[in-house]
Formats: C-alpha cells, sequence, structure tokens
C-alpha cells in the first residue's frame, strides 16, 4: 500500500494538533496545581488510584450507632473481612410505637464500617432466614456495578460474597437496593461506611456515628401500637417521623452522646433519607471543621451544613463550655415535631469567658438557644 504525499501531510498535521493539545492539558494542570499550591493534586487532574499491594488479612469491626470502631492504625493495605446481614426486627420508634425495621446488622442506623484507602475488601452480605424478601447492598464506597448491589443480591437464609478495593477516601453511605428500592430504604436499609485516608485523620477525643432518616407510618407522629409503612406518604415526601439512629429519643436522656470542656469530637453524619435533605445543626456550637458531603476538603466555622439523601459529611468541633448542646435538623419543625433531636451532654467547669448568664429569668437554665 502506497501513501500519497497529501495523506501524509495530513496525518502529520493531525499529529501535532493532538502533540498541541496534550501540551495545552499539561500545562492547564501544572498552573492548576500552583494555584492550588500544590497541597490537592486531586483539584488539578483525575488521579489513578494506586492499587497497593494487600499485606495479611482482618476481620473488620462493626459498630452501632452511636458507636464507632477504632481509628486505623495500620500503614499499608489489607485485605478486610466484613460480614453483614441483614435482619427484619420490630423495635421501638417512639414511645409506645413500634415498627417492623429492615437493618443491616440489626441495627438502624446499620453497622458502621471503618476500612482504609487501598484495602480489599471481601464482603459478605448475609440475610437471616427469618427475612420476608430479598435484600442486597449499595455502598457508596464501590467503584463497580451498583455498588455490589446485584453481586450482593441475597435471598432469606442465604449468603454471597463480592470484592472491592476501597479506591476513593471519604465517608459515605451504603443502603438496600432491592425493589422496591424506596420501601427497603424507608424501613431502615441503611448505614455508613468510612474509608479513612492513608495518612490518617487528625486524633480525636471522641468520635459518633449519628444518622438521620425518616419514617413514613400508617398512624399519626405518636399513634400508639405497631406501625407499617405508608407508601403514599413516602411518595408525597411527607414523613411522620424525622429521627437520629433509627428512633425518637435514641440521642436524648441516658443515650445522650457525652464530651467534656476542651475535648474534641468528631461527628460521622450520614443522612438515609429515603427523600430529606437535612439542615444539621448543633444549637450552642459552631463546627470547626465541616468535610463537607463526606469529602476530603474541610470547610471551617460553619453553623448549619446541608446533608442530602444519600449523603455525609464529617464535622468536627471542640467544646468550650459546659451544657446540652442540641443536635437537630434545622428544618426546625422535623426537630420539635418529627424527632429530629438529640443531646450532646458537655460536662465540665463553667467557663465565664466563653460564656456567661448574667441576668434575668434565664440564669439558672442549663442552656439552650
Ligand atoms: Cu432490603
Amino acid at each position: 500500500m502506497t501513501t500519497s504525499p497529501a495523506t501524509t501531510v495530513k496525518r502529520l498535521a493531525v499529529a501535532a494538533t493532538a502533540i498541541a493539545l496534550v501540551t495545552a492539558v499539561a500545562v492547564v494542570a501544572t498552573r492548576d496545581t500552583a494555584a492550588a499550591g500544590g497541597v490537592s493534586s486531586v483539584a488539578a487532574s483525575i488521579p489513578v488510584r494506586s492499587m497497593p499491594t494487600v499485606r495479611g488479612s482482618e476481620v473488620a469491626i462493626l459498630t452501632a450507632a452511636p458507636n464507632v470502631p477504632p481509628p486505623i492504625t495500620r500503614d499499608y493495605a489489607t485485605k478486610v473481612i466484613v460480614n453483614l446481614e441483614s435482619v427484619e426486627k420490630t423495635m421501638k420508634l417512639a414511645d409506645g410505637v413500634d415498627y417492623t425495621f429492615w437493618t443491616f446488622g440489626g441495627t438502624v442506623p446499620g453497622s458502621f464500617i471503618r476500612i482504609r484507602e487501598g484495602d480489599e475488601v471481601e464482603f459478605t452480605m448475609g440475610n437471616h432466614h427469618t427475612s420476608t424478601v430479598p435484600h442486597n447492598i449499595d455502598l457508596h464506597a464501590v467503584t463497580g456495578p451498583g455498588g455490589g448491589a446485584k453481586a450482593s443480591l441475597t435471598m432469606p437464609g442465604g449468603e454471597s460474597v463480592f470484592t472491592f478495593t476501597a479506591l476513593n477516601p471519604g465517608l459515605y453511605v451504603y443502603h438496600c437496593a432491592v425493589a422496591p428500592v424506596p420501601a427497603h430504604i424507608a424501613n431502615g436499609m441503611y448505614g455508613l461506611i468510612l474509608v479513612e485516608p492513608k495518612e490518617g485523620l487528625p486524633k480525636v477525643d471522641h468520635e459518633f456515628y449519628v444518622m438521620q432518616s425518616e419514617f413514613y407510618t400508617t398512624g399519626k407522629y405518636g399513634e400508639k401500637g405497631l406501625q407499617t409503612l405508608d407508601m403514599e406518604k413516602g411518595i408525597a415526601e411527607q414523613p411522620t417521623y424525622v429521627v437520629f439512629n433509627g428512633a425518637v429519643g435514641a440521642l436524648t436522656g441516658d443515650n445522650a452522646l457525652q464530651a467534656k470542656v476542651g475535648e474534641t469530637v468528631r461527628l460521622f453524619v450520614g443522612n438515609g433519607g429515603p427523600n430529606l435533605t437535612s439542615s444539621f445543626h448543633v444549637i450552642g456550637e459552631i463546627f470547626d471543621n465541616v468535610y463537607t458531603e463526606g469529602g476530603s476538603v474541610a470547610q471551617h466555622n460553619v453553623q448549619t451544613t446541608a446533608i442530602p439523601a444519600g449523603g455525609s459529611s464529617m464535622v468536627e468541633f471542640r467544646v468550650e463550655a459546659p451544657g446540652e448542646l442540641v443536635i437537630v435538623d434545622h428544618s426546625i419543625f422535623r426537630a420539635f415535631n418529627k424527632g429530629a433531636l438529640g443531646i450532646l451532654n458537655v460536662s465540665g467547669k463553667q467557663q465565664d469567658k466563653v460564656f456567661a448568664a448574667v441576668k434575668g429569668i434565664g440564669v439558672n437554665d442549663k442552656g439552650g438557644h
């Protein structure tokens, strides 16, 4: 086959254009990196995720909210074995109100899973033999079809296994994705998985797991007895309950979170939805750091952070004064009329310089707005 001079010239021109484009992209990337001070190469380009050599194996520690598994101290990737079972279970939704929850690990929200960037996860999804329907799991931390949904479809009494490598660090929601998906989520099938960055997270005094979600019941708010899912209310996005950690009062009274003056707190906050975006706020505190949407960049000095359904946020703050901090969805009817209210009890000596009630009918109050 012969090539005409004209064709050769055309090909050379195309090649030159391609080289010019590549050079231009390289220049732009360099400029972006420089603009970001070289700190965030992620902002400058789409990174190639490394697939580190995996050493050894371990079984993941899973915890029920508000507890979080201990920080990862390993400085290498390993094979992490996660065993999670879906269980359908009748539990308390509010005082005198029961609900047959569909759960991951027997709790709402589901068990907290903590792994490290680069870990290879062998995930075993079980479905308890008493379950009435199949379940599966879609982990937003998974790079792969359906976040593992199809591969993990499990009949009652069955078990499925799939593997994935945690390519991206961050705080991710997981949920059931069996049809009808909204019903499985509305019944309580969601939780959080934290993929710790390779460099780890800064040490804090307390880490807590808080997850908001809605319940759509046939009865009104507070109506006694066993309640069931009202699909029409779900479709209309008009929840009967909006709660933290699966029930009204899951974070109040004896269940309130505890910290001492001067300590640092990190909240891993998720929103299972299925419908609402949370206006997440802690009354009497300002978030020093907010890792918006569970990502890698921290915003500072934030009052209220938006957490979408199927999303998360990591908030950090130091508690400088004693009293009851009130955790709410600042879409405030939800807090006072639908259950989205929790307490972080800060004990310790009064810090008058930080805050002092001086005169008035509220001077003996423990705090509040
Ligand atoms: Cu399910």
